[in-house]
């Protein structure tokens, strides 16, 4: 009898490490890729199957440890992976699953497995990959242990190693990912931590501890646990947005195994964050649930504004795009058999989700409306903003593509250039009506184009795009340069190789500056991707000495220059600091900043954008704590403000 086991497990053996070795062949079939991202994802699998643990309801918390040789430990308080033997194996269950391919799939049929995607591939696979692997576990009063090396040949098979207290159970796993497998063998505490928080949010009650000992200082690393679950995720993603209404509705329901879970909160902004998860695996792609989701909230809200009069007979109804605007929203689904589609296997498939999500949903926001007038209005009156804004958004876009020079009260503005050829033609945006008076003189009007700017124009950053279409000087801008926007922009139509940008280099002109980088990134990325965008650089100092006249740009260049000239000629010399482009004469401004000859360009790039719009983020953004410490430190500075 004995003798039979024995050669049961030696043949079962072979056909195991034949079944590592593939995995240690191709690594990237198992995991994907052998970078940093699989080199996490070994830590991820061990994590899972202590997750499945808490899923079925035995296992509380989770530590996660990068020890000081970046081995991981991953311990969880379960009821410890059995160590009978495994009937189909005959070796002990927890050996079976360290070292059989697809060994950790369900032991008792009850369980929401955690597998889609990259993950659920599986311990076995940590193991092939790993140069040492130490499973311990706590059951029955005992400790026992098994240890494997080298991609998975069992060094230590399992035996007992002490005795536990008799309540104590659970599982201990420390692994080392092999060197010669990975590209780096350094694991990212930030990433670790980034995820484990987000384990938290998605399984309620569970507490997560993460902790870094290659860090000496620290000892008890960080815990994370939610009891209020995904409305705790929705409110974290929340804290820097101002919402709209206090309470985060969050609604549950169960079918036939299948729980589903949503939490929302609208907030001010105009954008939407929609996250779904199945079995705590981030849905990319959305599917059944996510859908089951959009369409109630669309039905539901439609039928409460109509029911309370807010959207009237003849409105149209409001689509799933203005029911999301602000929207912050997760959605979980836990599912024994999960069907995951599309290329990158982000999408959930199973169809009897999408109803079960409909009706969860449905019937629980509908009861929120209901018990919270007050809110239903505020968040509907918001959607009916934004579907609004949508039209009228629409409407401006056809008129901007419709309109052209024609319209009086724009040749009010632009005095265009007589040449029709973009190759050669410019246009200077230019600040204040003074300004472009000596722009319009001092030009070359066959090549150059002037729009003088009276006012500052509107932020795009805190106007929605109807708004935006409405401002006059934006309007303007659109129409000079003929490519239009959105839907309808077309390069090839663009009426200038060079767009100018002229401010004077103060305070008022950075902002105006900003303004304008700002609307150019919104509207006009591949103009500016095409570098047809420049800002013009207007001298700082005008130095005359008998019939010469010098500018230049700034003090290190006046200094050189002043250098460079004899004594006696720099001692007569009339050093005048130059206030601004209103100042300047038409032949002046032509000399200094106009003349393709003699002017100095800077060319702006889509990273000078992207600078200006976080500049804007922090003077004029929701939040008051960046924009306060933004203004402190720059205070002294804020006279020469330049971006
Ligand atoms: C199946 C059955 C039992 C425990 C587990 C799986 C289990 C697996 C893992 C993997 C990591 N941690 C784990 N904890 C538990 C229960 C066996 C029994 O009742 O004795």
């Amino acid at each position: 009898m004995e003798e039979k086991t024995n050669e049961k497990y030696d043949s079962s053996s072979i056909q195991v490490l034949e079944g590592l070795e593939a995995v240690r062949k191709r690594p990237g079939m198992y995991i994907g890729t052998t970078d940093v991202k699989g080199l996490h994802h070994l830590v991820w699998e061990i994590v899972d199957n202590a997750i499945d643990e808490s899923l079925a309801g035995y296992c509380n918390n989770v530590e996660i440890v990068i020890n000081k040789d970046n081995s991981v430990t991953v311990k969880d308080d379960g009821r410890g992976i059995p160590v009978e033997i495994h009937p189909k194996t005959g070796i002990s269950t927890v050996e079976t699953v360290y070292t059989v391919l697809h060994a950790g799939g369900k032991f008792d049929g009850k369980s929401y497995k955690v597998s889609g995607g990259l993950h659920g591939v599986g311990a076995s696979v940590v193991n092939a990959l790993s140069s040492w692997v130490e499973v311990t576990v706590y059951k029955d009063s005992k400790i026992y242990k098994v240890r494997f090396e080298n991609g998975g040949h069992i060094v230590e098979p399992l035996h007992v190693i002490g005795e536990c207290e008799p309540n104590r159970t659970g599982t201990t796993v420390t692994f080392k990912p092999d060197p010669n497998i990975f590209d780096t063998d350094i694991f990212d505490y930030e990433t670790l931590k980034v995820r484990t928080r987000e384990l938290a949010f998605l399984n309620k009650g569970l507490s997560l501890n993460i902790r870094d000992d290659r860090d000496m200082e620290d000892t008890t690393g960080e815990t994370f646990m939610y009891e209020g679950g995904i409305s705790e995720y929705v409110r974290f993603i929340n804290q820097e947005k101002t919402p709209i209404h206090e309470d985060i509705i969050h609604l549950i329901g169960e079918k036939e195994g299948v729980m589903f879970e949503v939490a929302m909160q609208y907030n001010t902004s105009y954008n939407s964050n929609i996250y779904s998860f199945v079995n705590n695996i981030n849905t990319h792609d959305g599917g059944t649930h996510e859908e089951g989701v959009r369409r109630a909230l669309t039905r539901v809200i439609n039928s409460y504004a109509r029911k309370n009069n807010l959207l009237k007979e003849k409105d149209e109804n409001l689509k799933d795009d203005d029911v999301k605007e602000g929207l912050t929203m997760i959605i979980s689904c836990k599912h024994p058999n999960p069907q995951f589609e599309g290329q990158t296997k982000g999408r959930l498939g199973n169809s009897e989700v999408r109803s079960l999500a409909d009706s969860v949903f449905s019937e629980g926001f509908e009861r929120f409306l209901l018990e919270n007038p007050d809110e239903a209005r505020t968040i509907i009156g918001k959607a009916i903003l934004a579907r609004n804004a949508r039209m009228a958004a629409k409407k401006a876009r056809e008129a901007t593509r419709k309109s052209d020079l024609s319209t009086t009260n724009f040749f009010g503005k632009l005095s265009d250039c007589k040449s029709k050829d973009p190759t050669e033609s410019e246009i200077f945006i230019v600040e204040g009506d003074s300004a472009g008076g000596s722009a319009k003189k001092g030009r070359d009007s066959m090549t150059q184009a002037i729009l003088p700017l009276r006012g500052k124009i509107l932020n795009v950053e805190k106007a929605r795009l109807d708004k935006a279409l409405g401002n006059e000087e934006i309007k303007t801008i659109i129409t000079a340069f003929g490519t239009g926007i959105g839907e309808y922009f077309d390069l090839s139509k663009l009426r200038y190789d060079k767009i100018i940008i002229m401010t004077d280099a103060d305070v008022d002109g950075s902002h105006i500056r900003v303004l304008l980088l700002t609307l150019f990134y919104r509207f006009f990325k591949p103009i500016v991707e095409a570098g047809h965008v420049y800002a013009a650089q207007p001298p700082l100092f005008r130095i005359m000495h008998g019939k010469t006249r010098k500018y230049v740009l700034d003090e290190e260049e006046l200094n050189s220059y002043l250098k460079s000239l004899p004594e006696n000629v720099r001692n007569r010399a009339e050093i005048a600091r130059m206030k601004g482009l209103g100042e300047m004469d038409a032949e002046e401004l032509n000399e200094t900043t106009m003349d393709i000859n003699k002017r100095i360009l800077r060319k702006i790039t889509v990273d000078d954008c992207v600078a200006a719009d976080s500049v804007f983020e922090k003077l004029m953004g929701d939040e008051v704590e960046p924009r306060r410490q933004f203004i402190e430190e720059n205070a002294i500075y804020v006279q020469n403000l330049d971006i």
